[in-house]
């Protein structure tokens, strides 16, 4: 859930609203049930401030991001509190902290969410993890290397004001990418990516020119220079961030070794990641991995890149007698239809102007290059003179 309008991947509380109180009702009403969010419900990356998407985020920053999302979602949060108060103290809500809500971690967060809806005890914030009786839940970005947080140090301080100690990549983004995003959000939303970038090889193309400028030049001023406290240097990440751009691999990722590695530390039943937006499974040495599935509206290209097929929403339902899984069902659903300003009518619509930002940045970088070349003449003369 983002703040609302067409930028927003998801406007569609109303229909998550009923989705959720039909918990409340028919063969659900007599079991306690837990709601559990595993991450990202929130795109708090994705929300700017003033038009702008700072990556210094203290708790005002974060408050007002999440006012502008539940602005835009108040069917959401009715249902929370539906949902809760109908339960009669046997309904749980629980919002998992992903890469795209890290906000939740602030306290003053937790406590204006959980206002919003009800000001119920039995919504809860648990952090990177929940365990629910023989189920481990997390969203999956601690296995991704760009995106991990430092569970120890999910805070840093800057002039004595705590703020969110955020990824490498959860930077980037909001330092490369979202500066544009107003303008090429529904490029974020198409499938396979692949296919885009072979019907549409500029938009690649745009992006690769503006992380290499932001890599070899931004970050080390803001490193080097301004010593931020949030930019850090580690060859591990670096080299990470070269294959990424070598292979042009933008996709997040869930690594095997690193799951494996956390799955080691448990002895759970079942593990639900998100993170990946489809649904899936995975085995990991002995131990069962689902990957829940997410809401956000995506589509599929149709017809050479003139059609986008909306993908089904999934969850999944997992039920459980005592210390014991007993069922598991995948759902997907059918979500509710985009207004069509909304949508591009083809890959291309924005073709025209990926080529003027690739035209701007080619020619900064000519410019440059050429006033340099001129100022070593001019230096090579002088000394001659
Ligand atoms: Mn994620």
């Amino acid at each position: 859930m983002g703040a609302g309008g067409a930028l927003d991947d998801f406007p569609h509380s109303p229909f998550l609203g009923e989705l959720i109180v039909d918990y409340t009702r028919g063969k659900w009403a007599d079991n306690p049930i837990d709601l559990v969010f595993n991450g990202d419900c929130f795109d708090f990356l994705k929300t700017g401030v003033n038009d702008a998407w700072p990556y210094h985020i203290n708790k005002e920053i974060a408050l007002r991001k999440l006012d502008s999302v539940l602005g835009a979602h108040s069917a959401f949060l009715e249902a929370i509190d539906t949902f809760v108060h109908r339960g009669g103290g046997r309904n749980t809500v629980h919002f998992v902290t992903g890469n795209h809500d890290a906000e939740l971690l602030f306290p003053a967060v937790q406590r204006a969410l959980r206002n919003a809806c009800g000001g119920h005890e039995l919504v809860r914030f648990p952090g990177f993890e929940l365990n629910i009786g023989p189920v481990h839940f997390e969203h999956g970005h601690q296995f991704d290397p760009l995106f991990r947080m430092d569970p120890a140090h999910t805070f840093v301080s800057r002039d004595a004001e705590p703020l969110l100690n955020l990824s490498w990549a959860a930077i980037g983004l909001l330092s490369i990418v979202m500066p544009m995003h107003p303008i090429l959000y529904f490029y974020d939303r198409v499938l396979p990516r692949s296919l885009l970038f072979e019907l549409f090889p500029d938009l690649r193309e745009l992006f690769t020119a503006l992380a290499w400028r932001y890599w070899t030049k931004d970050f080390w001023r803001g490193f080097l220079i301004e010593k931020d406290p949030l930019l850090r240097f580690e060859w591990t990440m670096a080299k990470e961030v070269i294959k990424r751009i070598a292979f042009r691999n933008t996709e997040v990722i869930i690594d095997n070794q690193n799951l494996a590695d956390d799955l080691a530390r448990g002895d759970y039943q079942l593990h639900i990641t998100g993170h990946l937006h489809e649904i899936g499974y995975r085995q990991v040495g002995a131990q069962r991995v689902i990957q829940s599935g997410a809401m956000r509206d995506e589509y599929f290209i149709g017809a050479g890149g003139t059609s986008f097929k909306p993908t089904l929403k999934g969850f999944v339902e997992v039920l459980i007698d005592g210390t014991d899984v007993v069922g598991l069902n995948t759902r997907e659903l059918h979500g509710p239809v985009r207004p069509a300003d909304h949508m591009l009518e083809t890959i291309l619509d924005l073709a025209p102007f990926v080529q003027e930002q690739l035209e701007l940045l080619g020619d900064t970088t000519r410019q440059v290059a050429a006033s340099q070349k001129q100022e070593r003449i001019e230096a090579a003369e002088s000394r001659k003179k």
